[in-house]
Parts: structure tokens; sequence; C-alpha cells
């Protein structure tokens, strides 16, 4: 009776426990979805505020260099199709290189990326065998092939005009590309027969080839470019520029000239052409910089001679910093790294990056006064957007630069126009330091500021200047289901440069 008894008190017990979790985990599900939609609202609010009134002037912005046309299909269906019985063995030592000059080569290389899922973009140096390979793309069922205009430039000029900028892009475009380009952005450059075609060979996660299996969703990008790399439109863009004078001149595409298209000598002639375009600008003109995934540590040591000491700001994404800063501080370059980074460990790169770009400066510009002092960092990254500018400098509206960087890249990656509380993913705690550094001060994102920003000096050189800059971390609501990554930080850095104007 008693032994019942107790086992009664047991089940009520028991019922009663799952019943309280089953209402705590409502609890933490809802106040979940309640910050989110704090976030969400106060994000919303900050980028209300750059509406501009119908008395400005649209701001005025030239970009460089060069489009193309991708051309996108489904990896292992074409890979079946017509070789389907050619699988070689993935393994880094044959897959790793650089450029592929046959088809074995690029089947080794797409098996060590596909069984990595790692995004890779490669130079197919036989021209025959590119012209082949698009073909077979070009004869896969239509309903599958698509055709899209591509290239950095092209991609941040749409998005420049569509925050309410007049736009002027320096590109040779075919008859056939140019109705993709909205007809108000000017274009410096000329009519070409062909574009250069990206091979874009798109794979999901779990998506099989022999016995590869993805582990994420990524593209292998396969070209043999005969414009992009010689950035044909450089000079033919400084000629408009003197005429346009924008507020803001974008350089990007330069990861685009390998060093197996050039003879030598050659890449440096047309750095100069970049340099020389950037140091004609008048000091009204803020010049930018958008960096992108760059292997070959000689590139980047010219890029470092040519251009990075020209510009006033620069955009990047997690990997591109650590990238850079390893180049600035040690003369090397790093391959992949964390891709969820912590807030504090990014800020302390961007701070360690401006450092060396604002000592370079400081022991040179009395031989060359068209140096400019960097006074912007735009950094991307999954979860959060941090910029970085100069207090006092041209750049205006950073918390609100921050936050539109923030929604745009939410929108692409969930290629949705309309947030919804309910599809994003928490990635960030609701406070972070603002440096990995003992005793560094923490930041609250929250209702009261869903986009921190702060004022902090940066001490450099030899006499230990101090320059005061400010900074702002806005969280990006992340997409629960990502549906097309590739290409978001040109609509990002674009949007976030355009609210600064
Ligand atoms: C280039 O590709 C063509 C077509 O596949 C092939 O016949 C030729 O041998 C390749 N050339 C080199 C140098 O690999
Ligand atoms: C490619 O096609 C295969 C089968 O036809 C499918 O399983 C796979 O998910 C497709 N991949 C992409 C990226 O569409
Ligand atoms: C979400 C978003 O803004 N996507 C845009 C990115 O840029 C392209 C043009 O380059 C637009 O078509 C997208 O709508």
């Amino acid at each position: 009776m008693t032994a019942l008894r107790y086992m009664g008190w047991i089940t009520g017990c028991s019922v009663l426990t799952a019943f309280v979790s089953i209402i705590w985990q409502a609890f933490i599900a809802l106040q979940t979805l309640n910050r989110t939609t704090v976030l969400l609202t106060g994000l919303l609010a900050i980028e209300g505020s750059l509406k501009r009134t119908a008395l400005e002037p649209a701001p005025k912005v030239a970009i460089g260099y060069g489009a193309c046309t991708d051309l996108q299909i489904n990896a292992t269906e074409f890979l079946d199709r017509y070789y389907g019985r050619r699988i070689p063995v993935a393994a880094a030592t044959t897959g790793s290189r650089a450029v592929v000059n046959n088809e074995d080569e690029l089947l080794q290389s797409f098996a060590y990326y596909f069984q990595n899922g790692a995004a890779a973009e490669r130079v197919m140096a036989n021209s025959t065998l590119f012209t082949q390979l698009v073909g077979y793309a070009k004869v896969m069922d239509k309903e599958r092939i698509n055709w899209y205009m591509g290239g950095n430039a092209p991609l941040m000029a749409v998005r420049f005009f569509m925050e309410g900028a007049q736009v002027l892009l320096g590109a040779h475009m075919s008859r056939k590309l140019r109705p993709l380009l909205p007809k108000e952005i000017r274009l410096a450059g000329d009519e070409i027969p062909n574009d250069d075609i990206h091979l874009i060979l798109e794979y999901k996660a779990g998506d099989k080839w022999g016995p590869y299996v993805a582990p994420r969703a990524n593209r292998y990008i396969l070209h043999n470019d005969r414009n992009n790399p010689h950035l044909r439109a450089v000079e033919q863009l400084t000629d408009a520029l003197k005429m346009y004078q924008p507020q803001l001149l974008v350089v990007s595409g330069l990861q685009m000239m390998d060093m197996f298209t050039f003879k030598s000598g050659e890449r440096e002639a047309r750095l100069q052409q970049v340099q020389r375009q950037l140091t004609s600008q008048p000091q009204g003109t803020l010049n930018h910089f958008e960096m992108a995934s760059y292997v070959e540590l000689q590139l980047l040591q010219q890029l470092r001679h040519f251009v990075l000491p020209y510009v006033d700001s620069l955009g990047m994404n997690e990997q591109e910093l650590s990238n850079l800063q390893q180049v600035l501080a040690h003369g090397r370059t790093t391959l992949a790294t964390d891709w969820n980074p912590r807030i504090a460990h990014t800020l302390d790169q961007m701070r360690q990056v401006f450092i060396s770009l604002l000592e370079d400066y400081e022991d040179r510009s009395s031989s060359d006064a068209k140096r400019r002092s960097i006074s912007r960092i735009h950094v991307h990254t999954l979860a959060y957007q941090a910029i970085l500018t100069t207090a006092g400098s041209k750049w205006k509206n950073t918390r609100a630069a921050a936050a539109k960087a923030a929604l745009t890249a939410h929108r692409y990656v969930c290629k949705s126009q309309f947030i919804n509380p309910e599809a994003v993913l928490q990635v960030l705690d609701d406070s972070f330091a603002t440096s990995a550094q003992a005793d560094a001060p923490r930041m609250r994102i929250g209702a009261a500021s869903p986009v921190p920003c702060w004022r902090e000096y940066i001490q450099y050189g030899r006499h230990r200047q101090r320059l005061e800059v400010e900074i702002c971390v806005a969280p990006v609501l992340v997409c629960r289901e990502a549906r097309k990554t590739a290409g978001a930080g040109d609509n990002i850095s674009a949007s976030g440069l355009a609210a600064q104007l």
C-alpha cells in the first residue's frame, strides 16, 4: 500500500517535472525569438535613419575593374556525364595545384576540393580544353544551366546603384552582357566580342561523385580569362575619372592577376597603372580597395607596394583579414582560418592592420606625398560586421553602415528581403570583449544598443602617437538555412560604403 502510494507520488513528480521542463523550453524559445525581434527592430530603425532626402544629391561612385559571365552548372551531374568512369584519387599533392593543364589534373583537383567541401578558384591553362568544357556545359539541359553577370566590380556597381548612387564602372563587356547591367550605370571600356567565362561547378552537402561525398555545399570555379587579369579597362577608367570626379573610387578584382598570365615585369606594369589611377585622384575622392582571397605571396607584396599606400579604406572577410595581417606583420600568407572568430580576436587583427598601415604612412609619406593615411576598415563575418574609422574623418554614419551591412548579409544569404525572426540563428552572445587583452572593456548588444559603437585611442609609430578611432559592431541575424553564400561580400561591402558617403 505504502509502496503504491510512493510510486504514485513519484509518477506525479515526473509528470510535474516534464511539465515544468516543457514550459521552461517554451520560455527559452520565446526569449530567443523575443531577443531576435528586438535586435531586428533595432537594426531596421538604424537602417531607416539612412534615407536620403530628395534635396541631397546622389553620391557619385566609380568602380573597377572587369566583368565576366558566370556559367553555373551542377558539378556532379556535369562530371558524371562527361567523365563518368574517370574518378581519380583525391590527394593534396595532386589536387591542390594552382593551375590545371589537362583533364586528369582537373579531375584530381576537383576531387580534392569536393571531398573537403572547400571553395576553390582555379586557372585552366589549356584554353582548348576550357572551350571544350564550356561547350559541354552548354550542351547540358538548357533548364539546368544558368548564365549570370559576374565579377566583383559589376556586382558592387549594381549594389551601389540600388543604394541610390550614380555609378561609373570600368570594364570591357560584350553586347550580350551589357543588358544585364542597369542602363543608368555608365561604362568606361570597350565592347568586346566575347566575355571571360567563369565555369562554376556547384554542389550541395551530401552530393556524391564516385566514392566521394561533399561534406558541405560549395563551388569549384574554373576560368581561363583573357581580359580580367590584364585589367584592360584601367586606362579608360582613369580618363573617364578626370571628368567624373566621384566621391568614392573602388578598386576590386585584382585577385584575377595570377602570375601564369603574365611575362616577367608585365604584372608590375599593370599594377603601376592602378597606382597611377589612385594617385591621380583629388583629396576629395576617397579610395577604397576591396580585398579578396589572395593565395600568392608575391602578388600580396606587390599590392602592399602599389595599392595599399594609396587607399583610404579596405573591405574584407575574416579569412582575408588574417591573411593580410600575416603578410603585413610577418611577410607570409595563411591558409583557411576559423570561420567564426571571436569579435575580440577580429578587432585585435583590425587594429594590427590599421597600425601597420599607419606606420608605413608615417615612414614614407615625406618622400611620397601621394600616400594616404588609412581611415577605414570594414570586416564582414558570418556572425557580425565590424567597421573601424578614424574619428573626425570623412566617413559618415559608421553605426548605420554596420547595421546596413548586417541586414544586407542576412537578406543575401537567406535570399529574401523580408526578415522572419523565426528563420534566424543567434550566433553572438549578449556581450563581447573589445580586445583579447586582459581587462579590455565589454560591450553589450541588446535593445538599448543593437549596434554598439565606442571610441578608443590607437597607439602607433616610433613616437607612440595616439589616434582616436570609432569602432562599431553589428550582429548579423544568421539565416538558419543558407541559400546563397558566394558573392555575398560584394553586396555587403558596397552597402556599407554607400551608407558612409
Ligand atoms: C589541352 O587540352 C586538349 C583537349 O583536351 C588536349 O588534347 C591537349 O593535349 C591539352 N594540352 C596540354 C598541353 O595538356
Ligand atoms: C546535382 O544533381 C544531382 C542529381 O541529379 C542532385 O542529387 C544534386 O543535389 C544536384 N546538386 C546541385 C548543386 O544542384
Ligand atoms: C540581398 C541583396 O541585396 N542581393 C543583391 C546583391 O547584388 C545583386 C546585384 O549585384 C542583386 O541582384 C541582389 O539583389
